[in-house]
């Protein structure tokens, strides 16, 4: 019957799928909606578990397979405070290690005047999280200008905080964390090679960064401006980022004088008037060529996505193209994932959105060339026999370091080091995904698999 039911969602989900198409190059993008009647997604994250999760912003906690589409509501905050201009639960982030102890991160108000980042460990025999630990407690918060985007780099966790709307003068107070990106360890401790001695503070000078997103050995941010001067900024250790003297690139007298007593760094680009750019990400795949080495950034106010194509190095941003305009409504985030495939969430039922009926929505953007398969290239990795019995042999063309294997909820019944054969025959008869993973225990590769 659970099968059945199953089935029965998936068929409904592709009767109500409706396509889009547009044409960049030689590429033909496919969007599809491929969730609906959400409420205010904030932020997307490709799990190490092959789900896409993501939070709301009244406090849930909720995971997709890109697959099937399957929707799950994994957990729901029972603290956050919901106030102001569309404040809440904000963003997450998963442990490197999350496969192992399954850790995530969670940004979120639970005051009207304070926010904090905990650390949650994800249940998988429940599909629920517990344990929450608070890694940084006490985070100033104000009515709008809370941020927040977080990355993990080399087992250090990048913050991105606003100036709490009413404070913009905080931006530069080094005694406050607010209006800066903050680095921590992964405790929520302060890195002995932070650049100001027992400061969390990394940089300063922001005024509501909600973008936050890695690649080219760098770290991109998108940041809210005022009426103009949005931004996208390079994040540099130790570096003064202007607001809330300065707006965009230095440009008058008076921020001239400041940007050059300062060192300010200027903005890579910027938008006059503002556009309200959100969430950011990099693409670096060639499943869509002309995206390749680009950033996608979701808009709000502009309810757009746009590509902004980098140079080789990732230092410039040389061209801008918009995707997707006054489609979908308010984009609050984007989010690549391995297999080169793009899903964006709209924002319309945040404070200031003109929600349709089956708002929010959930968009896949895919090269329709690519056909219907989501497992990468079919030709890097071979698994026999079809259907395995009691032992799977692997051969990938891939460096591959580690190995899991998932049932088709999404719970992983194996992981290991990587091997060419795996035993399954501790396994029940059905479909599982096998994910190989490189050293770093990032996705290389997918299949589905059936066993005996
Ligand atoms: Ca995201
Ligand atoms: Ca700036
Ligand atoms: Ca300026």
């Amino acid at each position: 019957m659970k099968k059945l039911t199953a089935l029965l969602i998936l068929t409904l989900s592709i009767f109500n799928a409706s396509h889009a198409q547009v044409t960049l190059g030689g590429t033909t993008l496919q969007q599809t909606v491929v969730a609906s009647n959400l409420n205010v997604p904030w932020d997307m994250v490709y799990g190490p578990d092959g789900w896409i999760w993501f939070t709301e912003l009244s406090g849930n906690i909720k995971r997709m397979n890109p697959d099937t589409y399957q929707m799950q509501q994994v957990f729901a905050i029972g603290d956050v405070a919901l106030f102001g201009f569309s404040v809440g639960l904000h963003s997450m982030v998963m442990h490197p290690d999350f496969n192992t102890n399954h850790y995530l991160y969670v940004h979120y108000a639970y005051t009207t005047t304070a926010s904090k980042i905990v650390r949650y460990e994800y249940d998988v025999a429940n599909n629920t999280l517990i344990n929450p630990t608070i890694i940084l407690g006490n985070i100033l918060a104000g009515v709008s200008h809370n941020g927040s985007r977080m990355v993990i780099l080399d087992d250090k966790l990048f913050i991105t905080l606003g100036d709490t709307y009413n404070a913009p003068a905080l931006a530069q107070n080094l005694n406050s964390i607010n209006g800066k990106v903050l680095r921590m360890n992964l405790d929520g401790s302060i890195p002995a090679d932070n650049p100001i001695p027992n400061s969390l503070i990394w940089s300063f000078g922001h005024r509501n960064p909600q973008g936050l997103c890695y690649g080219n050995g760098r770290l991109y941010s998108s940041e809210h401006g005022t009426g103009n001067n949005d931004e996208i900024n390079i994040i540099e250790e130790n570096r003064n980022y202007g607001w809330s003297t300065v707006e965009g690139v230095c440009n008058t007298a008076a921020e001239i004088t400041f940007c050059t007593a300062n060192n300010v760094k200027e903005p890579i680009w910027s938008w006059s008037p503002s556009i309200a750019p959100c969430g950011l990400d990099i693409y670096q795949n060639e499943a869509i060529p002309e995206w390749n080495n680009s950033l996608l950034l979701a808009v709000l106010k502009d309810k757009k996505l746009l590509q902004l194509k980098l140079n080789d190095d990732g230092s410039q941003i040389v061209q801008q193209t918009a995707i997707i305009t006054n489609t979908y409504g308010r984009l609050r985030d984007v989010l690549v994932i391995p297999d080169g495939r793009v899903f964006i969430c709209t924002s319309n039922r945040d404070y200031t959105g003109t929600p349709i009926a089956t708002d929010d929505r959930i968009i896949e953007i895919k090269n329709s060339a690519l056909g219907i398969t989501h497992f990468g290239d079919d030709t890097k990795t071979s698994v026999y026999p079809v259907p395995s019995d009691h032992m799977l042999f692997i051969e990938s063309a891939t460096n591959v370091g580690f190995v899991s294997i998932f049932d088709g909820n999404g719970k992983e019944v194996y992981s290991g080091k990587y091997s060419n054969k795996v035993d399954v025959s501790a396994l029940t008869s059905g479909m599982y995904y096998l994910q190989l993973m490189d050293a770093d225990k990032r996705v290389v590769d997918k299949k589905k698999i059936l066993i005996k």
